[in-house]
């Protein structure tokens, strides 16, 4: 187990220890143990052979003989009879905003409740609002907690989606019988949250194709199994839909079920307008019998020519209706199909224009991998660039760098660059808290010393609106920051983002050559796809930044070009597509 693990278990139990109304001393000797071991200057392993673990402050004997028991097998027996001597629906209100431990343990003790449900009646009930120490807004905040984690539990993030359907696609691709295969609704329009899989198959033998996919690995419930379509509940609780179509059909029911259903129906009104019905099975002219159109029934008649042969793939279909081929990112019905008839789609980024990535942490902050290793991933991706962005000194939970780390870490990065052992630039950056007050984390004879900044609100997400608006434009607005990281601070599914104006933080941008993040952390997505055009109207740069904290994190560039697409950007308006003497220039006159 890694030392982030372990450290992370401690913590937990601390917060365990604190609902079962252990005594605080103890609590605070595992929550300071976790941040020591955190903060750990030596090596773990060192420390553990040498017998040295117990000398570290903040770290006991005892807490030093679970943290090697851990370390050696991956287990501890102490705190797996701590959590089941818990009810897991106390454990579980753990996760709603607002809810600590103190306050379950007095719920639990005053009202008996011990489940979730409960609770929510509770709170119907107007008995929480009367508990000591509670009151009608803490009521509130708890129903509408419960209520988000409900509707968060239905969806899930694009990028574990997309890794579940792969294999699936893969596989149905090989079956016997089967002539096309493609999944289709959100995930192939690359929203990033995705409610359920959809899969459109060709194949004049449903049979077998659905025999199979009722039972492939992961299938823990069959909910419909027909000739025509099928669904299944997978493991971590992901639906998955199978619709069978003639091949003939295939464009019909694949540009149907990509959606979306605002983009569909104005492909259908741009039908009726043409004389045409188009449905997930063809197109189809109507006749109108009688000359002028009346309301009303009888006046017309469905003709005969379903699925025209012209019409194979979904180009053909959109070329059919007088229009250019829309990517699925695009198909949102916003403006798409006006743009697709006049030709002015853009070109969209693709994952091979990219060139390089800023924004990516290595083990001197939160990272798992040494600044070399991370280097030569970058080597084996064929980029060019390399920026590095640890965190600053106030984001101590994430071990951010003083000013003396970041001093060496510079010269590590000049070294590396010197040696000419890579073909990779590496850029020396940092991921520069923006305080409260929109100063930014270090004073400025540092900041200029780097190659670029990249800056980030990471505490007091309470702000309002207008002052976090403030507060992130005065970073824009220092000239030393050449970027700004996710910008509402969002986590999909389990936090909302801090109250921002994007249009104003746009303007800002614009104003000052400040690039925006695209943060392609699968559960960011930060700034959202639905600003970016906007942005990029107005100028505006992004930069699609995998916020890596390990090797595998650079794949995430992959859900970055995703929201790049969905905003409309064409690889021009993405500051790391350029070559390497460009971003370099661009940095250097910032
Ligand atoms: P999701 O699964 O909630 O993330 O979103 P989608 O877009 O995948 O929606 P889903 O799975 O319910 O249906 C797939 C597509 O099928 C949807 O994007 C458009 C089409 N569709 C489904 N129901 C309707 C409908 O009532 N009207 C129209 N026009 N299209 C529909
Ligand atoms: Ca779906
Ligand atoms: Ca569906
Ligand atoms: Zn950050």
């Amino acid at each position: 187990m890694t030392k982030g693990e372990i450290a992370e278990i401690l913590r937990e139990i601390g917060v365990l220890l604190e609902l079962k109304g252990a005594n605080p001393f103890k609590v605070r000797a595992y929550q300071s143990g976790s941040r020591a071991l955190e903060n750990l200057e030596e090596d773990l392993a060192t420390l553990i052979a040498e017998k040295r673990l117990d000398r570290v402050s903040g770290i006991g004997r005892a807490l030093a003989e679970k943290v090697e028991t851990l370390y050696v097998s991956g287990k501890l027996p102490f705190y797996d009879e701590l959590k089941s001597s818990l009810s897991p629906g106390l454990i579980e209100m753990l996760e709603i905003p607002g809810l600590g431990p103190k306050k379950i343990k007095a719920i639990h003790g005053k009202l008996g409740i011990t489940t979730i449900p409960e609770l929510a009646e509770a709170c119907r009930n107007d008995q929480i609002a009367t508990l000591e120490g509670f009151g009608a807004k803490s009521q509130e905040k708890i129903l509408s907690g419960i209520k988000n984690r409900e509707a968060y539990a239905r969806r899930h993030l694009w990028w574990e989606a997309f890794h579940i359907a792969e294999p699936i696609l893969r596989n149905l691709r090989e079956l016997p019988g089967v002539e096309l295969a493609e999944h289709a609704g959100s995930l192939r329009r690359g929203l990033e949250t995705v409610g359920d899989l959809d899969f459109i198959v060709a194949s004049n033998k449903p049979g077998p194709v659905m025999d199979w996919f009722t039972a492939m690995d992961g299938v823990v419930e069959v909910t419909a199994h027909g000739e025509t379509k099928s669904s299944v509940r997978l493991e971590g609780g992901l639906q998955a839909d199978l619709r069978v179509v003639p091949e003939e059909g295939f464009a019909f029911a694949l540009h149907h079920f990509t959606g979306s259903k605002d983009h569909n129906v104005k492909m259908r009104q741009r039908a009726i307008a043409r004389g045409y019905s188009l449905s997930e099975w063809g197109l189809t002219r109507d006749e109108v019998s009688g000359g002028a159109k009346v309301q009303g029934e009888g006046r017309r008649s469905k003709g005969t020519v379903a699925c025209p042969e012209e019409i194979e793939t979904e180009k053909d279909l959109f070329g059919f209706l007088g229009l250019h081929y829309i990517p699925p990112e695009l198909r949102e019905g916003l403006d798409e199909i006006e743009a697709a008839e006049r030709g002015k789609l853009p070109r969209l980024v693709e994952e091979k224009d990219i060139r390089g990535v800023f924004h990516n942490h290595t083990s001197a902050s939160d990272g798992h991998n040494t600044l070399r290793e991370m280097v030569g991933a970058v080597q084996e991706k064929g980029w060019d660039y390399l920026g590095i962005a640890d965190h600053s000194k106030s984001s101590f939970q994430a071990n951010g760098l003083s000013e003396e780390r970041l001093e060496k870490q510079i010269e590590q990065i000049g070294e590396i660059n010197r040696s000419g052992g890579f073909s990779v630039h590496v850029f020396s950056g940092v991921e520069c808290d923006i305080l409260p007050d929109g100063t930014l984390d270090f004073d400025d004879g540092l900041l200029a010393k780097l190659d670029y900044v990249v800056a980030s609100v990471h505490s007091a997400f309470t702000q309002s609106e207008d002052d976090m608006t403030r507060r992130i434009i005065r970073a824009i607005e220092h000239p030393s920051v050449s970027m700004l990281g996710h910008l509402t601070g969002r986590l999909l599914l389990a936090r909302e983002g801090y109250r921002v104006d994007h249009l104003k933080i746009i303007d800002a941008a614009a104003a000052n050559g400040v690039i925006l993040e695209i943060n392609a952390h699968p559960r960011r997505l930060d700034m959202d796809w639905r600003y970016w055009k906007r942005a990029a109207a107005k100028g505006v740069l992004a930069s699609i930044n995998p916020d890596a904290h390990e090797l595998k994190g650079f794949d995430y560039v992959r859900a970055g070009v995703t929201v790049a697409r969905k905003g409309w950007l064409t690889a021009e308006a993405v500051f790391n597509t350029r070559s390497l003497q460009d971003v370099g220039k661009y940095l250097k006159k910032r």
